[in-house]
């Protein structure tokens, strides 16, 4: 619902567009567009002040038959769409019109979560329980048994009930009207659209080329006496064309009682449109031929409208923000991180390779047979295999190491960097020379905890402890690889010569000056 703003007096010829109709004669929604004319005209809002977004079907051809703002939209996403604009305006009064097809099938999703968000929009679901526009076939809504073109032995699905879909998802309007009642219709729509939050309308609608009749045995004027239950806020369920019918509950079940007329018996169910979820969901329920079905509003309660929570919690945040500009929100906090690539695992995929870069990209930590096949590739340029498949024990190293003992302190390691190499890497060694693990520059800038005496803490507090080592006989790829993986920008290669530190760098400069 959003009030009224203008004083001047609508009529419904204010809402008509000047748009030829294109339903087939005799279908339902010419009933519902006469009572939407009638019904906005009756509100007192303007054209101007109001949307009609629509989905796919015959249904959603609606928004052209209006004077009113519309958008003749995607197929089940209404609901999205209108969401968005009720949000940006929520001055205006927006609808949504929908078919069984529509709004239960591929849409059936946004439809729910307009339903529990309580957004203050009118959802119109036209339920022909077909898919009209594309020449009938079954839809969710269809009946069991239903023959259609995409159903020719009946269909084997338990239809949807869009009332139990909506109040299941918390819709806090829900309602039901038929098109072969137009008052009845209009008076409907003016209570959805004058509620505050979500109104959800079911209407029984007549698609008389493809699924005339659905509704027949229980709208037809000679029949409806006996199988429409008139839901009245506060007053008993009773039907029947003598007035002698009524619902009572026998525990949480409903039973059809008979009495004479103008003599109800006291315990027959009164409606309640606030009444609980069980219990409005039990209306739903009613279905012929052991039950009326029941029209008019299931369940009418209040709750906090989305759009409103929603600019609050804006009005909040910028209440407590200095400075709102987007430049701001990106940099707020130091909540920014990354992510390492995994090291590569199981074969390499081989594409066309047609640069170096290309080469280093296809090979693999563990893919070194693959080199041999490099220069079969057509485009790899002449010797890459050659470069990349070369061994790290032909390479040299201009790299300085400092070896250290585990219990070397941290300031003694620093005084010995300070005199060589400040870029030197460190290797920390067990008794028998066996390498324990590894510090660079990057270790003693960031990992040494705050307070510690250097002249007496251990280099193993600031060290990686194991580090991994590749072998002479493993090649130029294989080290780029294994290091790019896992962000190092070293790597100790271990024969039973040494260690010998590679730097990134020093792979880098063998293949610039080696490439072909
Ligand atoms: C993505 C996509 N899938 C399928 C269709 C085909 N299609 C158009 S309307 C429709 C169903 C319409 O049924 P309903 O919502 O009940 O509307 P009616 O035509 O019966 O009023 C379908 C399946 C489409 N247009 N787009
Ligand atoms: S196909 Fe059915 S729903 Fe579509 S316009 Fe014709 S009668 Fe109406």
């Amino acid at each position: 619902m959003t009030t009224a703003t203008a004083t001047k007096t609508w009529k419904r010829q204010d809402f008509a567009s000047d748009q030829d109709v294109r339903w087939c004669p005799g279908c339902g929604d010419y009933v519902v567009l006469s009572a939407v004319h009638r019904t906005l005209a009756a509100i007192g809002r303007g054209p101007h002040e109001n949307v009609f977004i629509s989905g796919i079907g015959c249904s959603s051809r609606f928004p052209y038959y209006l004077g009113t703002y519309g958008f003749h939209s995607v197929h089940g996403r209404a609901p999205a769409i209108a969401s968005g604009v009720k949000v940006c305006r929520p001055d205006l009064s927006v609808w949504i019109v929908t078919g069984d097809g529509d709004g239960l099938s591929i849409g059936a999703n946004h439809l729910l979560h307009v339903l529990r968000r309580n957004i203050d929009v009118n959802v119109l679901l036209f339920n022909n329980r077909i898919y009209g526009l594309t020449k009938g076939q079954y839809s969710p809504a269809s009946e069991q048994g239903k023959v259609t073109k995409t159903s020719p032995m009946g269909s084997i699905e338990q239809p949807i009930n869009p009332l139990s879909f909506a109040i299941a998802s918390q819709a806090t309007f829900v309602a039901r009207t038929y098109d072969a009642d137009p008052k009845h219709v209009a008076a409907i729509l003016q209570r959805a659209a004058q509620h505050k939050g979500v109104s959800f309308v079911e209407i029984y609608q007549n698609c008389k080329i493809f699924n005339d009749g659905t509704f027949n045995a229980v709208t037809n004027r000679d029949v409806r006496s006996d199988r429409i239950v008139f839901l009245e806020h506060g007053k008993p369920l009773t039907f029947g064309a003598l007035g002698n019918k009524g619902i009572t509950l026998n525990g949480v079940d409903p039973v059809v009682v008979e009495f004479e007329p103008g003599n109800p018996p006291a315990d027959l169910l009164v409606h309640d449109e606030t009444a609980s979820v069980g219990l409005s969901f039990l209306l739903t329920r009613l279905a012929h031929p052991d039950f009326p079905e029941a029209m008019g509003v299931f369940r009418a309660v209040e709750k906090p409208v989305y759009e409103d929570e929603l600019h609050a919690q804006i009005a909040k945040a910028r209440e407590n923000s200095k400075d709102t500009s987007l430049h701001a929100l990106l940099r707020r906090g130091a909540e920014t991180w990354t992510i390492k690539p995994p090291a590569a695992e199981g074969e390499a995929v081989r594409g066309e390779v047609e640069s170096l870069g290309d080469a280093l990209e296809e090979v693999g930590p563990e893919k070194d047979s693959y080199i041999a096949d490099l220069d079969e590739d057509e485009g790899v340029p002449e010797g890459v295999a050659r470069v990349l498949g070369t061994e790290l024990s032909e390479l040299t190293s201009d790299s300085d190491t400092v070896r250290v003992s585990a219990d070397t302190p941290i300031g003694q390691v620093l005084e010995e960097m300070r005199a060589g190499d400040a870029l030197a890497t460190v290797l920390v060694c067990a008794e028998d020379d066996k390498i324990v693990g590894i510090v660079t520059e990057r270790d003693l800038l960031h990992r040494i905890p705050d307070g510690v005496d250097l002249k007496t803490a251990p280099i193993t507090i600031v060290m990686t402890p194991n580090p991994e080592t590749l072998e002479p006989s493993d090649t130029v790829a294989h080290a780029l690889n294994f290091a790019g993986a896992r962000g190092y920008r070293r790597v100790l290669v271990v024969s039973e010569e040494g260690v010998t530190v590679l730097t990134v760098g020093d792979l880098l400069d063998f293949i610039r000056t080696s490439a072909p």
